[in-house]
């Protein structure tokens, strides 16, 4: 049976392929819809005869636990409207009402419903909430986006959305060893990620380069290589002390993403045998890396300072890390022996379940008995899958060729690589976490995740870039009901969200598979 969401989508679509036919530069500002939300909604039924203005004297109703939400649905409106949106413990009308109470959604689902006389978002616990306000934020045009008050009205579509995740884990990777990106930078590519509903950023925090987060049982790991000049070219340098990493985490959490910071390790160490040469097997300092190479560098599985190391770095993070899991790295070891590598990974993975947390680690270290206990990250679609599938572990979908973020779009694409091919946004679409390789059913996929990979990376127009739009194809497959999966639909929504990265001042891709309203 066909859903009525997928119907009306592609009504949608038909309507702006028509118009954009007609009219030369594109299908110009589509109204707001709830046909319209990234990522699609598991249901949306719009109510054609029903709107909901938002106006000076609306409220926002909430109380305990759902009012952090209300607190960032009325920073997210205020703005542009210039009303003052007081959040209060009950209203008679006029209202968006969020309501925590159980609807049989799950921690993440919500249902959202747009009545004349207000909105209701309804959510099990206060995660719902926050995803509910994510899609009412698109159901008012792109001005809402506006810095300064804007002389317009504001009104909501009616009708009902009843939404809910495919994945538990839908994430995105930064790569901050590479170079270094500020708090600041990071802080906003929380914003943006979790407008589509992101709920995980991992931290890529360290690598042949550079070390990116202290550590004060091993305080050279910052001060050599956190040093200015650690970055790709010697450009950039600079790391994250704990309170900076505590308060990213703090404002994560309000935005309901949880961060998973990654050590990396055996290979990808160079930074860190500069700082403290006793982590090589001749105990002699490499000299520093601001190179690209890979596979180069790597602990001495053979020596007991290996684990104290590693130990350390692990009991230090996890009490710093209030969320589940730990990313232990694990790939490209290939200056690592076969028997050192997986003597490695058994004694290293136990480690991260000792401190209290679920181990991740790159799809190498399948090989090792102790993953069956992690999850383990896919990231090569051109390796043998053979050691993954028998580890019998979870499997969280980060296929090169799909979801890399640091891939170019096309060859002349300013920035980023391509040796795993390029990358448009049809193909970062059109494909199947749940099918992608025989042996791991839907059952065993852990969730989603996008790299971004910060090589040829300086700032966050470069970070802005390469994510958008892409990452939000891996949201919608992270999040959307497999049977919404159209790529027409997703083409044509994307296109309408266009305006709203303008107003934001975010740097993303035109591409030319997608038609940008202006
Ligand atoms: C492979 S993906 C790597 C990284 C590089 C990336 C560049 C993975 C687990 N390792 O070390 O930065 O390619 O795309």
């Amino acid at each position: 049976m066909r859903h009525p969401r997928l119907a009306v989508s592609s009504l949608l679509a038909l309507t702006l392929l028509v118009s954009g036919a007609s009219a030369a530069p594109g299908p110009g500002p589509v109204p707001a819809s709830l046909s319209g939300v990234l990522p699609a909604p598991a249901q949306a039924i719009p109510d054609r005869h029903t709107t909901f203005p938002l106006s000076r004297d609306t409220a926002i109703v909430a109380a305990g636990a759902s009012t952090p939400v209300a607190e960032r649905l009325a920073e997210a409106f205020r703005p542009a409207t210039g009303f003052p949106l007081p959040i209060v413990p009950s209203a008679s009308g006029n209202a968006i009402t969020l309501v925590l109470a159980d609807t049989g959604l799950g921690d993440e689902g919500y249902r959202l419903d747009v009545r004349a006389d207000g909105i209701e978002v309804r959510a099990t616990r206060p995660a719902g909430l926050f995803a509910g306000v994510q899609t009412l934020r698109q159901l008012l045009p792109a001005e809402i986006e506006s810095t300064t008050v804007q002389k317009r009205d504001w009104v909501f579509p009616g009708g009902q959305i009843v939404d809910r995740p495919r994945y538990a884990y839908r994430g995105a990777m930064l790569d901050l060893a590479r170079h270094f990106h500020e708090p600041a930078e990071i802080r906003r590519y929380i914003d943006q990620i979790s407008r589509f509903k992101i709920n995980h950023l991992h931290l890529h925090l360290s690598d042949d380069q550079g070390w990116r987060i202290r550590i004060d049982s091993w305080p050279r790991l910052t001060d050599i290589g956190g040093a200015k000049g650690t970055g790709v070219r010697g450009i950039g340098g600079g790391y994250l002390t704990k309170n900076d990493y505590r308060a990213l985490v703090r404002y994560a959490a309000d935005r309901f993403v949880t961060i998973v910071p990654e050590i990396d390790m055996p290979g990808h160490v160079n930074a860190a045998q500069v700082a403290y040469p006793e982590l090589t097997c001749d105990g002699m300092a490499p000299r520093p890396r601001i190179d690209i190479r890979v596979g180069y560098s790597s602990l001495c599985a053979g020596k007991e300072v290996t684990y104290r190391f590693a130990e350390d770095v692990i009991r230090e993070l996890a009490e710093m890390t209030p969320g589940p899991y730990l990313h232990i790295g694990g790939d490209e070891a290939h200056s690592t022996p076969h028997a050192d590598y997986l003597r490695f990974v058994e004694r290293v993975l136990p480690l991260v379940a000792k401190y209290g947390k679920t181990a991740i680690g790159w799809q190498e270290i399948a090989q090792a008995g102790a993953a069956r206990d992690a999850v383990v990250q896919h990231w090569n679609h051109e390796w043998d899958t053979g050691p993954l599938v028998a580890s019998g572990a979870p499997v969280l979908m980060s296929p090169a060729n799909r979801t890399y973020l640091d891939m170019q779009y096309d060859l002349l694409t300013p920035g980023g690589l391509h040796w795993a091919g390029t990358i448009e946004v049809r193909a970062a679409y059109d494909w199947d976490p749940g099918r992608l390789l025989s042996g791991v059913p839907e059952e065993r996929v852990f969730g989603v995740e996008a790299p971004l990979w910060s090589e040829t990376l300086r700032d966050l127009a470069d970070i802005e870039f390469l994510a958008f739009p892409r990452l939000v194809a891996l949201a919608e497959l992270g999040w959307s009901p497999r049977a919404t999966h159209d790529w027409p639909s997703f083409r044509a929504r994307l296109g309408a969200y266009g305006p709203r990265w303008t107003r934001l001042g975010v740097r993303f891709y035109r591409s030319p598979q997608v038609r940008w309203s202006s």
